[in-house]
Formats: structure tokens, C-alpha cells, sequence
């Protein structure tokens, strides 16, 4: 079936496009719809009405046809091709009018949309900006202000919003697309409607003061660090005050040109392919079935448990909240009222979905009020005797085919499912603390769950807007057995050099969200002490890889909570300084393990924690732990802070070159150590394969 059709209905052209899944603008709709715009100016139409087919309006240009060679037409000239159309040309939106597809939009003479159609420029989530001519039309009907909102924040607005913005003309009243947008050019005809062009348009600048582009590029500057992509769509909007059209265009172009070789696109546009990857599993058949999950059973009122109950109810799945006695109980549900109500303060949420919200969620004592549950997650404490029991009583009280979950960061969920009847019923749920924040979601297959598990388990991550990612059984699965590597090399450069806020800033200057010593302030230092406490020597290992850490707790520095850990808190505003009795443990505990300090750069910093997590990153693929390497790259960047405009650690990996990343593991392991520094042998053999391919 032809991408674009054109058919002529009493004296309207309609041109209807049809390329699913979401009418994105490959060639053939680009090179169709602009031969059907040609078309109707020698036919008998009086206007053209562009429609889609399916789901949604064009949802922008074929994302995967960046890499290659542009063909023509190019988009930007098939906008020209409408605009100069000798006849009015109507877009009529339904569903999400996005980048490229709303750009299309913009350059009709007129818009009108279904009520529930959503329109936006989200090209900066890519590291793009709007690159057929958004940053010109866009301003000239909704003003500069709304228009780097828009583009800037890359979040669609709704048909009314578009229309209070200027951005689309009319909201259609009726469920029928076609007709009510036939009905729609009808009046406008009637009405003695002509061809409109946009570019025609001036830009309004009376509410812009003579600083306003600066001000703004300062305003974004922190959260935009290291990208380009921000600052140019300021420039190309700028460009539509200052320039006539066509120069405006050609900025526009050029700074999208810029954005569309970067490697900040391309890592951008890796991972959103890989977050739509993750969510298939290769093993399961597609015909799958799908368990009901109709009411969810979570164990556990802390802040994990609260904040796992909260993802459901706000999917409006009622929950069942289980704590061992009525107060923690009533601590658990008064914190979550707080957040709801922190939600509704601040404008996030409305007062009545709040109530609704927490109207779903019910406390309980007694595991009997799991009868019925359809999926029940368990975020007790990280204790194997303790999840065990947990299990035990889950077996019994729940009712046959209900999904029996750990939220376990670590332990090994086969010996977990060992404490049921029912493996095949057994599965990791891995949420991250927020946990009705942050986005990733493991999901941990052991060796007995069941393929319906699974399958159920990537359907409910997508209800409750979560990224899934597939990963077996090991110490700390995949994002937390990394990070053990990653933190064990952060202590081992403290050691050798290094200070808490050197290594932070370095990590954060790269890009991290955080660094790595701030965040073990912030979760506490104690927790993993404790843990370590419960392990022998021998288990322990290395005591290069924890020995600072140890000797803070027991100086009773367990990090913010007590103002103290790797920096010192000021009690009163949290400020974070450095301070000389850190600098001092670690410099004796240097002198006990004979290790001699000398500085770090912080490139050798950051390549030194880059390469761990990389080298781990294949030995869990190695393992088959994850199914591919785009998974560790969805991890990285959904739970872990990793900067999704540098793509994920394996992304980087390719980006570096693996024969360079190998050689670069092998240096560290003749200078460093073999004890961490030994090579992946998947990554030996993939770069050796690069190397012959690159040398052919
Ligand atoms: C742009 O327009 C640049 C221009 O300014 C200038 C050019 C010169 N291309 O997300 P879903 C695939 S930049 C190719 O699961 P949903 C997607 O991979 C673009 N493929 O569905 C998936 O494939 P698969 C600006 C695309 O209903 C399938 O469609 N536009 C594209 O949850 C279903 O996707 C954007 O950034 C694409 N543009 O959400 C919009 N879009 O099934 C990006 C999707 O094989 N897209 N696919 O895994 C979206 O935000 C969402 O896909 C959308 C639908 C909201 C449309």
C-alpha cells in the first residue's frame, strides 16, 4: 500500500498518509506528500486537507534514517511545497503531532485537531532541534516565550493549550476525523479562506526585554551543561526576530546540521531505540499470554515499599499495603499521604487525583488480605533468612497463578523462589528509590519463572510507566553489580590519590547526575556497612575496596543523616564542604595499606570508572545476564544518572573503539592489577572482530 494516497472528494483534495506505526517521514511519505500537493494545484480542488491514517498524526521524521544519506526531497522543501500552495492546504491532527509532523503542521495555512490530539517539538529530547522549519513558524504564531517552551522542554501541549498558544486554529467537536475536518475546510471556503502562509508572518517582541535571549540561555545553562543542541534552538529563534524567512531557515539548517552528526544525537537516538528494544524479549514467543493484574499486593510501608504502591495506584490499580504492626503501618500511609499532598502544592497534581490516588491504596496487617491479590512485591529488609519467610507465607495465602515478586537489589531470587511451591509463579521486580520516580524497572528471570511471568511483568512495567529491562540472576543483577565495580574503584582512587569532591565533580563535570560520594552521603553510609558486617574476610575481599568506608562509619560519620560522611552538612541548609578530617582518614588508612598517594588527573579518574563499568557491562552480556548491550545502556541512563547524551556505557564503549577500550584494560592491568583489570573475553573478541573488519 502506497505511503501516501490523494483522492479527490467533491472539490476537496484530501492527501491521506499511511506508514505506520506512527507516520513518521521516511522517504516515501516526504517524496508523496509532496507529489500530492503538486497534484492538487492543476486538479479541480478547491482546498487540500492532509490527514493520517491509524493511531496518530506524522509523529515527525524516521528517526532511523538519520545515519544515513538525506534523499531527496528534503522536509524543509516539502514545507516550502505546501506553503506556496495556490490553494489553501488544512492539516487536520489526531493523536501526537510531533517534531517533523508538527512542522508539517505548521507550514498548512490552517490547522485544526481533535480534542485529544497532542502537538510538540521534541527534537531536543534527540539532541536536535526542529529542523524543517519549527523554529521559524513556531514563534511567528505563538510567540517567542511559548516557543522555546515548547522546544526547550521538547513536551507536547494539548489541542486547547496549542490553540490558546496561537499554534493551531480550531478544535474539532466531533469523533469522526475526516468528516468533522471536511466540514471544517467546507466553512473555511465558504468563509472565503485563501492560502495563509506563515512565513509571511512578524515575530511579536513587545514582551522581550533587550537581554532576554542571554538571560534565558543563563537560566538553562546548569541542567543543559555540556550539550549543544539547547543553546542553538535559542539562537535559531533569536534568528526569526532578527532575519528575514529564508535566512532564518538557512541557521536553522545549519545549526540542525550541526545537531544531527553529534555524537550527543546520536547517543540520544540510541537510546531511544534501546528503551523500545528493552521491552521485547527475544526468548518469549509473541502470543505469549498475559496474566490479569487487577489488584496488587506490595509488603514493606518504608519509603521503597511506599513508593512501589504509589506507581500502581496512580495506574488507578487499587493496592493492598502490608506492615508487620499498625504503626509502622500508620508511619508508612502518613508518609504517603505527604507526598501527595507535597504533589498537589506544588501544582503537580490535582487535589482529586491525589484523593483518588490514595483512595486506592489500603493498609493491612495480615498477609490473609493478599488472598486475592493478582501480583504482591515484597521490599522487606535485604536479608535472604527474612525474604524466605516472607515467601513462605506467600505461598500460603496467595491465591494459584498470583505473581510472587522480590524487589531485591542483590540476593539470588532461585533460593527465594525455593521457599514456595510455586517457582514458575517467582520473579525480581528491581524498582529504584524514588521509587514512584525513577524510571527503570528490572525485571529478574530466575531459573523456574515462567514465560507468562515475564511477559505479564513488561506489560505491567509499560501500565505503570516504567522502562523495563530483562536481566538472570547474579550478585546484583545488572545495574547494581556494575555499580559495585564502579564504587570499588572510586575507594581504590581515594586510596591512590583522589578526594571525594575531586572525583564528584569530575563525574558530574562528564555529565553524571551525581557523584558517586554525594550519593553514598545521601543513602547512608551505614547501610552497606552493615551488610559488609554480616560478610567474612574472605567474603569481604579486598580491603582497598571498602576499608575508607568502613573506618567513616565507625568514626560515626554515616553521611548526611549525621551532617557527616564523605563531606561535612551543614545541620541548617545542607550545604555541602569539603572537610580536613576526611582528607585525614583517608590518608592514614592510605598509610595502613601501604599505599602510597600521589594526584589523580581527573581524566584517568574518569576513565578508570568509565572502563569498570564497561568491562562488567560485557561480562554480564558474556553471561548472558542481559539479553544485549543497549539493555546495560537502558539501565545506566534510567537508573543509574549516566548522561543519555553520552548513550550508556556501552554506547561509549563503540563510540571509543573496543580495540581502544581493550588496550586501555590491559594497560590498567599491567599498571593497576590483574585482580579487576582483566578483560571481558566477549569484549576481547568483539574488538579482535572489529579490528579484522576495520583492518578489511
Ligand atoms: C524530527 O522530526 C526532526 C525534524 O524536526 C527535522 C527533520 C529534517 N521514527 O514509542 P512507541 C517507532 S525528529 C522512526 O513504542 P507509543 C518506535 O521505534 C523526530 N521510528 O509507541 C517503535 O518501533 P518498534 C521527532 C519511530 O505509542 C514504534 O514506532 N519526533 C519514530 O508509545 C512505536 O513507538 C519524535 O521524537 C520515529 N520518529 O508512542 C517522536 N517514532 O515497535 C518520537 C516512533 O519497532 N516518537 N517510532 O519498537 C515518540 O515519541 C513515540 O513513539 C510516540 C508513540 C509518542 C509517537
Amino acid at each position: 500500500m502506497s505511503a501516501v494516497t490523494y483522492e479527490l472528494l467533491e472539490d476537496i483534495g484530501i492527501i491521506t498518509v499511511n506508514n505506520p506505526p506512527v507516520n513518521a517521514l521516511s522517504h516515501a511519505v516526504r517524496d508523496g506528500l509532496q507529489k500530492a500537493v503538486q497534484t492538487a494545484q492543476t486538479d479541480d480542488s478547491k482546498a487540500i486537507l492532509i490527514l493520517c491514517e491509524g493511531k496518530t498524526f506524522i509523529a515527525g521524521a524516521d528517526i532511523s534514517e538519520f545515519g544515513q544519506p538525506p534523499k531527496a526531497p528534503l522536509l524543509p522543501d516539502v514545507m516550502t511545497t505546501i506553503e506556496q500552495s495556490q490553494k489553501p492546504v488544512v492539516a487536520a491532527l489526531h493523536g501526537t503531532a510531533l517534531g517533523g509532523g508538527f512542522e508539517i503542521a505548521l507550514s498548512c495555512h490552517y490547522r485544526c485537531a481533535v480534542p485529544s490530539a497532542k502537538v510538540g517539538l521534541p527534537e531536543i529530547k534527540l539532541g536536535l532541534l526542529p529542523g524543517a522549519g519549527g523554529t521559524q513558524r513556531a514563534p511567528r504564531l505563538a510567540g517567542v516565550k511559548n516557543a522555546l517552551d515548547l522546544m526547550i522542554s521538547g513536551n507536547p501541549i494539548g489541542a486547547n493549550t496549542a490553540k490558546d498558544y496561537g499554534l493551531i486554529d480550531h478544535v474539532l467537536d466531533a469523533a469522526d476525523l475526516k468528516q468533522s475536518a471536511l466540514s471544517y475546510v467546507k466553512e473555511l471556503l465558504a468563509n472565503g479562506k485563501g492560502p495563509r502562509m506563515t512565513s509571511a508572518l512578524t515575530v511579536e517582541t513587545s514582551d522581550l526585554e533587550d537581554t532576554f535571549f542571554d538571560d534565558y540561555k543563563k537560566s538553562i545553562a546548569k541542567k543543559t551543561k555540556n550539550q549543544i543542541a539547547h543553546n542553538h534552538i535559542v539562537d535559531c529563534i533569536e534568528a526569526s526576530i532578527k532575519l528575514p524567512f529564508e535566512d532564518g531557515m538557512k541557521k536553522e539548517r545549519a545549526c540542525f546540521l550541526e545537531c544531527r552528526t553529534s555524537s550527543q544525537s546520536k547517543a540520544l537516538r540510541h537510546i531511544f531505540f534501546a528503551e523500545r528494544q528493552a521491552r521485547k524479549v527475544e526468548a518469549i514467543p509473541k502470543e505469549t499470554p498475559i496474566r490479569d493484574i487487577q489488584r496488587v499486593g506490595v509488603i514493606g510501608g518504608g519509603l521503597m515499599g511506599c513508593g512501589i504502591a504509589m506507581n500502581f495506584a496512580n495506574a488507578g490499580i487499587p493496592v493492598t499495603l502490608l506492615e508487620i504492626n499498625q504503626d509502622a503501618l500508620d508511619k508508612g500511609l502518613k508518609g504517603l499521604e505527604k507526598i501527595y499532598q507535597g504533589a498537589v502544592k506544588k501544582g503537580k497534581s490535582t487535589q482529586e487525583a491525589a484523593d483518588k490516588c490514595l483512595s486506592l491504596i489500603t493498609g493491612t496487617t495480615h498477609y490473609d488480605d493478599f488472598s486475592d491479590v493478582d501480583l504482591v512485591i515484597e521490599a522487606v529488609f535485604e536479608s535472604m533468612d527474612v525474604k524466605k519467610q516472607v515467601f513462605g507465607k506467600l505461598d500460603e495465602v496467595c491465591k494459584d497463578g498470583a505473581i510472587l515478586a522480590s524487589n531485591t537489589s542483590y540476593l539470588d531470587i532461585n533460593e527465594i523462589a525455593q521457599a514456595t511451591k510455586r517457582p514458575q509463579d517467582v520473579i525480581g521486580l528491581h524498582f529504584f528509590s524514588p521509587a514512584h520516580i525513577m524510571k527503570l524497572l528490572e525485571i529478574v528471570q530466575a531459573d523456574k519463572t515462567a514465560d507468562d511471568v515475564v511477559a505479564t511483568s513488561m506489560k505491567m512495567a509499560a501500565q505503570i510507566k516504567k522502562n523495563p529491562v530483562l536481566a538472570k540472576v547474579c550478585y546484583g543483577f545488572i545495574g547494581n553489580r556494575m555499580l559495585r565495580q564502579y564504587l570499588r574503584e572510586v575507594q581504590i582512587c581515594l586510596l591512590e590519590g583522589a578526594l571525594p569532591q575531586q572525583i564528584d565533580k569530575a563525574m558530574m563535570d562528564w555529565g553524571m547526575a551525581m557523584g558517586p560520594l554525594m550519593v553514598a552521603d545521601m543513602a547512608g553510609l551505614d547501610i552497606s556497612y552493615k551488610a559488609r558486617q554480616e560478610l567474612t574476610l574472605e567474603q569481604k575481599g579486598d580491603p582497598r575496596s571498602y576499608r575508607i568506608a568502613d573506618v567513616l562509619v565507625e568514626a560515626g560519620r554515616l553521611g548526611q543523616k549525621t551532617n557527616a560522611g564523605y563531606y561535612a552538612y551543614d545541620p541548617e541548609t545542607r550545604q555541602r564542604t569539603e572537610d580536613p578530617a576526611v582528607v585525614e582518614i583517608i590518608e592514614r588508612v592510605a598509610a595502613d595499606l601501604n599505599v602510597k598517594r600521589a594526584p589523580l588527573s581527573d581524566d584517568e579518574i574518569r576513565t578508570r570508572l568509565l572502563l569498570t563499568l564497561i568491562n562488567e557491562g560485557y561480562k554480564i552480556l558474556e553471561e548472558g545476564i542481559a539479553q544485549r548491550a543497549s539493555d546495560i545502556d537502558v539501565v545506566y541512563c534510567f537508573g543509574y544518572g549516566f548522561p543519555s547524551y553520552r548513550g550508556g556505557p556501552m554506547f561509549q564503549a563503540e563510540e571509543m573503539g573496543l580495540d581502544k577500550v581493550l588496550d586501555q584494560i590491559n594497560a590498567y592491568k599491567e599498571t593497576l592489577g590483574a585482580q579487576y583489570w582483566t578483560a571481558s573475553s566477549l569484549l576481547e573478541d568483539l574488538a579482535a572482530k572489529a579490528k579484522e573488519q576495520g583492518a578489511a
